[in-house]
């Protein structure tokens, strides 16, 4: 849902990110762009003109920074902005207590009956909080209650309700059942309207006033557009919320719309419903949205990805010989191990920043040419892994034949991997001036 936004401020942002210099007329030109690049993807009229004057009112007043391009400070103004914008890093919901009360409100059809259960699985599996309550309060659809006390056995949640139409003593009594009965989380399941009327606003008002709802999450259909910024006052203004959770961000809806929510009542969006079934539910990632708005490539999803594969020593370790030029063919290949571990290489591509820009996000990368290096090194001596440098041509010889592949394959090799050791040392050397630290990164993707 969220590509169009994703792709529009990215191509816009990419053009002066590498500017050398900086004017006040490109300066207006790119604001120009992201103006009109946020209105396109439905983005509130009101948070586009406050969007472009704070980055405005930064970009002008900030003085140039030598150590890095104008065009990267830019980039950096936009991606604070964007990120205040969208929201900090988000934890989704405190669980520390005994009990964790959630209420969720909307308007109807926006998704609640469902989300309900979704977070009831969702906390289930990720927080291991085994024992979770869904309490049915929603009195006025008929089916309501039938509905979520269906999802609540698919899901193993316990369910409660009762029998009449009063939603407030319903939830007080769910609320009392704590009394005897363990949960570590229990969500109430009110009802919607199809629009905001009094009525609801003061049965969900008193709900949150007789239980102590430690959250309370407004359900929104990303589908809803413009309206959406109203919605979310509202029910702010009248219940006050902890949260957002967005549904139906799996459907054609152009995003900009749902995000000033948070824009606008400065309450956060926690979770994000991306398809109908219960497991179709996951963690809001502001940052990382900021990040791939910003071209930069699903990077912390990457990072995440390789600190699974090496520890933080062994990337120490690895980049000490970049710096140190100590690295070899043995680390190469120990490397390529690594790699491997790590999935897929092309899926890995497309998460390196700039990888869509250079056309590398569709790149295959051919198993088969690291299989053949990996033959290759393994045709060598120890000594000669260590120090390629001796490798003459008889070597080279005896290495290919040993393979069963080509000098030519053997030189090719070593030029990818002398090409790649002077990489990573420049890149190493970045490091300490605070630049992205791709020294610990253990793949070498280009290398291969
Ligand atoms: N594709 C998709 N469908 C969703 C998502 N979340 C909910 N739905 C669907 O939206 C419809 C309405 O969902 P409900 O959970 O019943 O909505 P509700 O807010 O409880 O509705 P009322 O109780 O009538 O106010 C159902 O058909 C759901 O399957 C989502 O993230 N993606
Ligand atoms: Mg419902």
């Amino acid at each position: 849902m969220f590509d169009a936004i994703s792709k529009k401020l990215d191509s816009v942002i990419r053009k002066i990110r590498g500017t050398g210099i900086i004017s006040e007329a490109n300066i207006e030109e790119t604001l120009k762009a992201i103006r009109m690049s946020m209105l396109e993807a439905d983005v509130n009229y009101k948070v586009v003109k406050d969007f472009v004057a704070a980055v405005k009112e930064k970009a002008m007043g900030e003085s140039v920074l030598n150590a890095v391009s104008p065009g990267q400070q830019f980039t950096k103004i936009v991606h604070d902005e964007l990120t205040s914008f969208l929201g900090e890093k988000n934890n989704g919901i405190d669980t520390s207590r005994t009990t964790t009360l959630i209420m969720l409100v909307g308007l109807q059809g926006s998704g609640k009956t469902t989300t309900a259960a979704k977070l009831g699985l969702y906390l289930k599996n990720e927080r291991k909080l085994p024992r979770i309550l869904l309490v049915g309060a929603d009195t006025y659809r008929p089916a309501a209650k039938e509905q979520l006390k269906k999802l609540a056995g698919m899901i193993g949640a316990d369910f409660y309700t009762e029998e009449h139409n009063d939603a407030i003593k319903i939830c007080k009594n769910a609320y009392s059942l704590l009394e005897t009965k363990l949960y570590d989380i229990v969500v109430f399941d009110t009802a919607g309207r199809l629009h905001i009327d009094e009525d609801m606003i003061k049965e969900i008002e008193i709900i949150k006033k007789s239980i102590p709802m430690n959250e309370v999450f407004l359900v929104a259909d990303s589908m809803l557009g413009q309206e959406s910024v109203n919605v979310a006052k509202s029910f702010n203004e009248a219940v006050g919320l902890t949260g957002i959770i967005l549904t139906k961000t799996d459907g054609d809806a152009r995003g900009g719309a749902a995000l000033s929510m948070k824009y606008v009542t400065g309450v956060p969006i926690k979770f994000m419903g991306t398809g109908e079934k219960a497991d179709r539910f996951e963690l809001f990632h502001p940052d990382r949205l900021a990040s791939s708005i910003l071209g930069m490539g699903d990077i912390i999803s990457l990072v995440e990805k390789v600190q699974k594969s090496v520890t933080e020593e062994e990337a120490k370790k690895t980049e000490e010989k970049f710096r140190k030029a100590t690295f070899n063919l043995e680390d190469f290949l120990e490397q390529m191990k690594t790699m491997k571990n790590m999935g897929p290489l092309d899926e890995l591509l497309k998460m390196i920043p700039g990888a869509a820009n250079m056309g590398l996000d569709n790149v295959k990368i051919d198993e088969k040419e690291l299989k053949h290096t990996e033959a290759i090194i393994l045709s060598m001596t120890p000594k000669e892994r260590r120090r390629p440098e001796i490798l003459d041509d008889s070597r080279k010889k005896r290495v290919a034949k040993g393979c069963g592949l080509p000098v030519e394959r053997v030189n090719k090799l070593l030029k990818q991997f002398n090409m790649s050791k002077k990489m990573m040392k420049k890149m190493g050397k970045k490091t300490r001036h605070g630049k992205p630290n791709f020294g610990q990164m253990p793949g070498n993707f280009r290398g291969f």
